[in-house]
């Protein structure tokens, strides 16, 4: 039997993770479930963000569902002790490097995005966002000046093998899509960008059937609002890719709709499913939180852990059908319950 690690974390992490399970206990596919503590419900119950029981629960398991974590109670803990090195802890001890976040624009979701009223609502996209390097896991800490200030710094540090990997990830599935893959850098001020770019123009050259667009961070900022539809595939960087796609969330109606799979291997190996929205502590407990990028990211597990296309393609459709059919929660306009909307997506299982 598959085992799936529930990692709940905090906040509306709960909620939303709850309705995910129960739509995967619906198609009744035999997995077993285990529940685990992280972020600052780990820090609260076990003393860690990433207890070892924990940690050990992710390596054991086939996939991992995770919830979200964040929680201000925290916000004077350590840096080490902080809810949010729970997932970076995760991503770097299971080796999952690429980070694929869809952004479709459902049907009946025209009027959420957050885009003028001229621009085509084509967008059906994938960023591709790198997990394990970056400003995120360069050398960091708190010094002080020859002036006597206070100065923090992060540094941001790419080899080329880690760009490498990524760029063919990135090819691979550009190759299975339109053969389009927009790459975003920032290589006219940064030194790691412009090895990026030196990396994936040499990976380029085994897919000459893909065309490559290299664009900076800021102009790709500006172009996923101003013409999403030009996207297909982008890759990019770990900070580069968290700030994008929040962005992209927001031209498909609300950060509630967008799913994410990080993977160390395109199928067959464990990888962890998460809502690519934070904990949102402001509306922990009410009952407001979209479920569906949680429900989105279940599918995701069980195509690229479990090897069940058939139950993910019936996720997603479920959800389609729902937003179709026109279940909204608050983030969406509308006034569903967290839970209500997972009846609305169970509906359409049946
Ligand atoms: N479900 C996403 C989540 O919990 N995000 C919290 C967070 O701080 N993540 C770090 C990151 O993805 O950059």
């Amino acid at each position: 039997m598959p085992l799936v690690a529930i990692l709940a974390g905090d906040g509306i992490g709960p909620e939303v993770t709850a309705e995910a399970r129960r739509v995967l206990e619906a198609l009744d596919l035999g997995i077993d479930f285990e529940e685990g503590l992280v972020g600052g419900a780990g820090y609260r119950g076990a003393g860690h963000p990433l207890p070892p029981a924990t940690l050990d629960l992710a390596k054991r398991a086939d996939g991992v569902l995770f919830g979200a974590v964040g929680d201000p109670a925290c916000d004077a803990l350590e840096r080490a002790m902080r809810p949010e090195q729970a997932i970076l802890g995760l991503r770097k001890e299971l080796g999952l490097f690429a980070n694929l976040r869809p952004a479709t624009l459902f049907e009946g979701l025209e009027d959420a995005a957050a885009l003028r009223p001229d621009v085509a609502r084509d967008i059906d996209m994938v960023i591709l966002r790198e997990l394990t390097g970056d400003v995120y896991f360069g050398e960091k800490g708190l010094r002080t000046t020859g002036e006597g200030l206070r100065q923090g710094y992060d540094v941001m540090a790419y080899d080329e093998a880690e760009v490498r990997r990524i760029a063919i990830v990135g090819f691979e599935m550009a190759m299975r899509r339109k053969k389009r893959l927009h790459s975003v850098d920032k290589a006219n001020v940064l030194e790691t960008s412009q090895l990026w770019r030196d990396v994936v123009n040499e990976v380029a050259t085994g897919y000459p059937e893909v065309a490559l667009i290299h664009m900076y961070a800021d102009n790709a900022a500006m172009q996923l609002v101003r013409h999403p539809g030009q996207f297909d595939v982008m890759v990019t960087g770990n900070m580069f890719g968290d700030i994008l796609s929040d962005l992209a969330s927001m031209c498909v109606g609300s950060i509630g709709m967008l799913p994410s799979a990080a993977l160390r291997e395109w199928a067959g190996a464990c990888g962890l499913y998460e809502p690519i929205h934070g904990s949102a502590p402001d509306i922990a407990g009410q009952g407001k939180a979209n479920p569906c990028a949680a429900i989105l990211s279940a599918a995701m597990l069980l195509r690229h852990s479990l090897d069940m296309p058939e139950p993910a393609d019936r996720i997603e459709t479920a959800v389609a059908a729902a937003i179709a059919g026109g279940a909204r929660t608050p983030d969406l306009g509308g006034t569903l319950s967290t839970s209500a909307m997972g009846d609305a997506v169970l509906a359409g299982l049946a």
